[in-house]
């Protein structure tokens, strides 16, 4: 992994203005019939039976993906305990996070729970107090949704200047799966909330015993209590055997292995809260209860991670998009850092809060690049370019930063993170 210790700028005229004109593009994709080695070649899985299907119950990807996984970097936390690790967003495709390639953020390491001594337990300003075993839990009717989870501190290491060169640093902290749980608002009714009841308090079963307020109203509109992700059990890592998803909303309030629900009229204080989950601004005030997640997008390949290897011509640029205030309704991509703009082409399901994947093809001419990607969502919202955003907030926030990213591609297909101004 590398990292800068003084954040990278450059103007977009230092960028672009030195640019050489590259040789003609050449454009030859494939190779013609009857070139290539490989298809005369016997090679050794065409000679050897493979494995047989009791060989691997539980199955792995390809030996040859052996680079696709999570990364922390070491000099962010004191341990590995309080700490997280990335998404590699630059190896992936679609919108789906496979489950082992989800980042994890613990404040106090992985709780490994027997589910047969887990409880949750429902109580406070409620008729009927309720403690739940998982089996209990199985007699509720359940849904799917599928949503992007988002750290309020993804991209915070850019606050100041571009710092982390991958975007599995700089974006890595959000997954995106299909959840299966129990709506809030079921177990609720269950336990009967009374009158006065305005706030929950969620408590894991962590070391950490992280808690966290949440108001009533969202917990009723579409929180849920989920068991499974992309069809099989939670892992470990993300909270088994019960989380709590909170759609469109920062990381922090879902969650993780969840075994007490209170019930109160007013929200409770959490230390974390205060000091670090706060937005500071450049006077000294500070942005409170900033939950909702803002609309971004970034562009996973090319990147750094992701760079162009082939010759000029036809090029794939690919990234993601998501909004926690409404539904994702269009990306913006350019090439030239923010002077022209197209509409790139999405691909895939479009839930609400949930991962949208886009597209845009093009011919590359051999030059370098100065790439960006802009998100609008159904509220009329746009994402903001890093300047806007810090001319609002100022340098002492280090949350919620959904600047636009600028990645620069150089004649050599070679992609670093920068700024621009
Ligand atoms: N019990 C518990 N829940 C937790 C946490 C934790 O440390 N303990 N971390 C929170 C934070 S800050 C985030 S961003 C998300 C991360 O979820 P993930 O590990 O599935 O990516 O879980 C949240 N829920
Ligand atoms: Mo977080």
């Amino acid at each position: 992994m590398e990292e800068r210790n003084t954040p990278k700028s450059v103007s977009r005229r230092t960028a672009l203005g030195g640019m050489i004109a590259a040789g003609a593009a050449v454009s030859t994709p494939a190779a013609a019939a009857g070139d290539d080695a490989a298809i005369t070649t016997i090679q050794p899985w065409r000679q050897e039976l493979g494995r047989g299907v009791d060989a691997m119950p539980y199955g792995l990807p390809s030996a040859y993906e052996k680079s696709v996984h999570r990364r922390n970097v070491s000099w962010l936390t004191a341990d590995t305990y309080s700490s997280v690790n990335f998404t590699p967003l630059h190896d992936l495709d679609g919108v789906i996070t496979p489950n082992g390639l989800c980042f994890e953020r613990n404040h106090s390491g992985v709780a490994l729970i027997d589910p047969a001594r887990h409880r949750l337990m429902l109580h406070g300003l409620v008729k009927t107090p309720l403690v739940f075993t998982m089996a209990d839990l199985m007699r509720f009717p359940r849904q799917n949704r599928t949503c992007f989870l988002e750290c309020a501190a993804n991209s915070g290491m850019e606050w100041r200047g571009a710092q982390m060169n991958g975007v599995q640093f700089t974006h890595g902290m959000i997954h995106n799966v299909m959840y299966t749980g129990i709506p809030l608002r079921v177990l609720l009714a269950a336990a009967g909330v009374r009158p006065s009841a305005k706030w929950l308090l969620l408590e894991g079963a962590d070391a950490a015993g992280m808690t966290r307020s949440l108001p009533l109203k969202k917990a009723l509109d579409d929180c849920m209590v989920a068991f499974r992700m992309n069809g099989e059990a939670l892992r470990a890592e993300q909270g088994y055997p019960l989380r709590l998803v909170v759609p469109g909303w920062e990381g922090n309030l879902w969650i993780k292995w969840l075994r007490r629900i209170e019930v109160g009229d007013k929200p409770w204080h959490h230390r974390e809260e205060t000091s670090k989950y706060t937005d500071l601004m450049s006077d000294g005030r500070a942005r409170r209860f900033t939950w909702q997640m803002d609309a971004k997008s970034v562009i996973t390949s090319p990147s750094p991670q992701a760079p162009i290897v082939h010759r000029p011509g036809p090029t794939i640029l690919t990234g993601i998009a998501w909004s926690g205030r409404g539904a994702l309704s269009r990306v913006d991509v350019s090439l030239d850092g923010g002077r022209n703009w197209q509409i790139a082409r999405l691909s895939g399901p479009a839930d609400t809060f949930a991962l949208r994947r886009f597209y845009l093809e093009f011919d590359w001419d051999g030059r370098p690049m100065l790439l960006q990607s802009r998100a609008h969502d159904s509220t009329g919202y746009v994402q903001p370019t890093k300047d806007r955003l810090r001319a609002i907030r100022g340098e002492n926030s280090t949350y919620h930063n959904n600047g636009i990213q600028t990645w620069a591609v150089n004649k050599n297909g070679e992609v670093e993170n920068v700024e621009i101004s």
